[in-house]
This record gives C-alpha cells, structure tokens and sequence, in this order.
C-alpha cells in the first residue's frame, strides 16, 4: 500500500490510466447488458454481439469460413462469440484510458461502437428494419453515460473553482496529494462495484426475457403430433446395420446429427404463426401454405443420408436419418410449375429462411422424381430447432448447401443466372451434386490393434446414385472387395466391413467406393471449395 501510494506520487497518471482502462471494460460490459435488454423487447438477433457476429460470418472469406468450421465444428460459434468478446475487451481497455486523458475520445469511441452494432444490426438480411438499431444505439449511450460520468469522471481533476472548495475531490485530502489533482478514490470504487453488480444483474434479465421469447415456439413445437405417412418408409433391411464396435450407426440419432448453419441464434419459429409462400417464374398459381396447410397433405417417409460440402474426406459431416414430409414436386405441380425439361422457364428453386438463409437448388432436380421434400419430421419427431423447426427441404443427392434449407420460409421460382444464392455469391459452386465417398470408422487413426483378426469397417455415400463396390487396400497390397451391408435405398448411405489378418508393425489403411454408375471414387485430392472434397480416406494404425 505505501509503495504504491509512493508511486502515485510519483507517476500520479499510471494508476488512473490503470483505472480508466477498468472503468473502460465495465463500460462495454454494462453496454452490452443494457443492448440485450433492449433486444429482450425487439428481438433477439437484434443485439450487437449477435449481429456483429453474424456480419462477420457474411463477410468471412470462404476459405477461412471452411476452417472455422473444420477446426471448431459446431463450436465455431462459441469461438467467433468469445473472439468478440476479447477484442471488444481490448477495445474497451484502450478507449477507458484514453477517456482518463480526453473525455472527448471516450464518449466518441463508445458512441462509435454503438454505431458499428447498430449498422450490423439493420443490415443483416434478416434485420426487422431501423427498431434493430435499438440494442445497440441504448447500450452505446449507456455504456457512454457510465464511462464518463460514473467512472472516468471520479478519476479526473475536477479542478474547484477558485470561489468554491465545496466541490473538490475528496480524494486527495486523503491520500495527502496535493490539491486540486486529487479524485475520489471511494467513489470510484464505490461505483465500479456497483456498475459491474447492475450489469450483471441486467444482463441476467436480459438473456431471460430473450430465452423466453422462444417459448410459444417451443410450445408449438411440443404440440405437434406427425401423421402416419400415406407413404411409408420401406422397412429398413434387417442387415443394413452390421453390428460392429466403432461403426456409424445406419440411423444417426438427433443429438449426433452434426449440425452446420450461420445461425449464431438458433430460429425459433411458432409454427402456428409460420407461412411458406411460393411464387417467382412460372409460378401460375402462387400459395401460401400454413403448417397445418402442410400437415394435412399426404405424407411421405424416406431415408436420406445428408452431407455437407465442408466435409473433408473422412470427416464427419454426413448423417443419415428418416425424414417425414411433403412431396415437393407435386406442391409446385400444384402450383403449376414445369421443369426445364417440361417447357418451364425457371431453372432455379431459391429458398429463403427466416434468418435470411438463401439456398439455390435445380428445379429440374427436384421435380425429377426423386424424393425431394419439405421436412416436417426427422427420426420420428418434429424437426430439432437446430435442424430447421418446423420445416425444412431434403433433396437426395445434392449437398446440404444447394438443398437443404432449414427454417424455410419463401420459395422462389428464378434462374441461375438471374441469381446467385449466399454460398455462390461467396464462391461455391451454383450446382452441386455429391460425390461418391467412403470412410473408414474403425479402426480409428493411430490406433493400436492386436495382431491377427482386425474388422476394418465404415460407411460409404453416393446419394441417388447409390454404393456398388467397396474396397480396402492395406498398405501397397491389392484392393480387396468389402463385405457391403444390405442397401436401404440409393439415396442412403451403405455400411461395409473387411476382416483383416493384421500382421505387426505400422499399416495404411485405405478405402474406395464404386457408385452404381460404374464410377470409382477419384483418388485425386481436391479442396471442399467449390463442390465438395475428393480423395479417398486413409487411416494409418500400429499393430502390436
Ligand atoms: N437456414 C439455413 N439453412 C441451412 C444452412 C444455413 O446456414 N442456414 N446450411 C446448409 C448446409 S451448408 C447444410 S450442410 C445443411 C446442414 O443441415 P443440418 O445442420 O441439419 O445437418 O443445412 C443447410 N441449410
Ligand atoms: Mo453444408
């Protein structure tokens, strides 16, 4: 204590800068609790860190939007959140001292910040118009009130004025400084504690109220009953599922289902107030369905193995699950809309989500008999929220990002080259069916097997075309033929298995499919950009 009051003595302006850069972060902090209590009351996505978050993701470039989510997975978004959260930190430390020196700055950097959340806020493709702005535009002021007034304020002179000493810092009596320089050193700590109590505690209510904004869609979503399909899901083959230690399961359960969206607030959508409209290019009878409208219809039940294109080769984002929905081609038959092939004059089917989502897909795809659907049910239950609640399109064969909308809202009938959708405009491809792949599950990378019997097994997809052949190679040797589980459907992906007399020492495992076409999986190694990773999936292990 006494050296560091000889210090202040010393270097009077440290220790306040010190304080300034504190007084900055609870500034910030108390910034962000009030912005998410105003979002509380327009919406959730409307708060700075979330818009700002989401403007970052729009604007990554798609390289580095492939490694985040290569190297974080599903944690991408936690990472991007804790990253705004550091720089806002060091910000906040910067522009905290700086405001000990210059008031002027502090007040304008705040401000400044508020005016980054707020363009964020209004131009993201999902904004609710200028009342976006809110979040940030109160959290700014108060976060700015705070700073200068509550904070930095108790810190810097207040030079008396020569008539009165009433009104001069207390603060340096006490430290036995010299006035008038002093500040008041109580009061500041006094109104730190209490700044960082009321954020915390707003901040509390805040994500409370925001929690409890999706409760009439989680009640919706608890009401639904599915109807029994008018189109049953062929039984599974009661050998379509080896059971084999390690392997993928035939059917990947929710929870597992890996999960790959720019959403860094999960939609969640009441489904008693959703509507999806159809309409654009040759749309002769444009609707608007309610999900009732959609529950009503025939159902169909299918498998469908989905994949990513951000999926490397042996990676894990593919799933295969068993989905109820609406048959998509009759509803745009309804809708009197021809494919290409039949005279229509749209090539493409845009779809649009709630949170702003665009998804271009080929509508002669779609209305080729396939069974192209708008999702209502995954595994036996409503949609997860994360999978797209209440609705969402699966088409078989094309890569989640050409198909797979989730949170689905709008349909629109265009072309290709009258417009590109999210992914194109960042430089994935327009079109994308997906390749024919194979994966080796177990054994895993750099395990270490006894000597002798190895089943070496994975899975292996080649959606609508369907898996022929598969062969494992160890080391240099020949490719053997794989034992392959019964087929469901050509749209799904096959599991296989290869006993393997494992001799000691270190050993290259490799895999490759043939798809019904005749076609054997390319050994040559591309990139996931633009449409979808090659290669053929090794593993290496030491036998012992
Ligand atoms: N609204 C919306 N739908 C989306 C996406 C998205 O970012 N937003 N991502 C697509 C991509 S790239 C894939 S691979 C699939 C993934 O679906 P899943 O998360 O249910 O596995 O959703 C597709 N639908
Ligand atoms: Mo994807």
């Amino acid at each position: 204590m006494k050296d560091e009051e000889k210090d202040q003595r010393v270097r009077p302006g440290w220790p306040r800068l010190g304080l300034g850069a504190l007084s900055g972060v609870l500034a910030a902090f108390a910034s962000l609790a009030v912005a998410e209590l105003v979002a509380a009351g327009v919406r959730p996505q409307s708060g700075p860190v979330v818009a700002v978050g989401g403007a970052a993701i729009d604007a990554t470039p798609a390289a580095v939007k492939d490694w985040a989510i290569r190297h974080f997975g599903t944690d991408d978004k936690l990472v991007l959140r804790l990253g705004i959260l550091v720089v806002l930190t060091v910000l906040a430390l910067a522009l905290g001292a700086l405001a000990v020196l210059d008031r002027r700055i502090g007040a304008a950097g705040v401000l400044l910040f508020g005016a980054i959340g707020a363009a964020a806020a209004v131009s993201r493709p999902d904004s609710a118009g200028p009342a976006d702005a809110l979040p940030s535009v109160v959290g700014a002021l108060a976060g700015a009130l705070l700073l200068l007034y509550g904070l930095v304020g108790r810190l810097t002179t207040v030079r008396p004025p020569a008539s009165s000493a009433s009104d001069s810092a207390t603060g340096a009596t006490e430290d036995g400084l010299s006035a008038p320089t002093g500040w008041d050193r109580r009061g500041f700590v006094l109104a730190a504690a209490s700044a960082a109590a009321a954020s915390a505690a707003v901040g509390a209510v805040g994500r409370s109220l925001n929690a409890s904004r999706g409760r009439d869609a989680i009640a919706s979503r608890a009401k639904v009953t599915l109807p029994s399909p008018g189109s049953p899901a062929q039984p599974v083959p009661e050998w379509a599922g080896l059971r084999i230690p390690g392997i993928s399961p035939f059917v990947t359960p929710n929870p597992d289902f890996y999960r790959v969206d720019t959403a860094l607030v999960v939609p969640q959508v009441d489904a008693a107030a959703w509507r999806l409209r159809i309409h654009g290019k040759g749309v002769q009878r444009p609707g608007t369905y309610s999900f009732d409208d959609l529950l009503r219809r025939e159902l169909i039940e299918r498998d469908i193995t989905l994949t990513c294109v951000s999926n490397e080769v042996g990676g894990r984002y593919v799933g295969n699950a068993r989905w109820i929905g609406v048959r998509l081609a009759d509803l745009l038959a309804e809708c009197g809309v021809k494919p290409p092939s039949r005279g229509g004059p749209a090539d493409q089917l845009v779809s649009r989500s709630v949170d702003g989502m665009t998804i271009g897909s080929p509508v002669e795809d779609v209305m080729d008999g396939r069974d192209a659907m708008l999702a209502l049910g995954m595994n036996g239950e409503p949609l997860p929220f994360d999978h797209g609640f209440p609705v969402r399109m699966i088409i078989p064969g094309l890569y989640g990002f050409v198909s797979a909308c989730k949170w689905i809202k709008d349909i629109e009938l265009t072309t290709f080259d009258a417009y590109d959708p999210y992914w194109t405009k960042r430089g994935w491809a327009r079109k994308a069916p997906i390749k024919t792949a194979s994966r080796i599950d177990t054994p895993k990378p750099f395990a270490r097997p006894d000597a002798g019997t190895v089943i070496i097994a994975g899975v292996a997809w080649s959606q609508h075309r369907g898996i022929d052949k598969v062969e494992v190679r160890i080391d240099d040797g020949p490719w053997q033929e794989a034992g392959l589980a019964a087929e469901d459907t050509r749209d799904t992906w096959r599991q296989w298995s290869l006993p393997w007399q494992a001799a000691k020492g270190v050993h290259t495992l490799t895999v490759r499919a043939t798809d019904r076409t005749g076609t054997v999986q390319t050994d040559e190694r591309t990139r996931t950009i633009p449409d979808g990773a090659s290669g053929w999936h090794s593993v290496v292990v030491t036998v012992g």
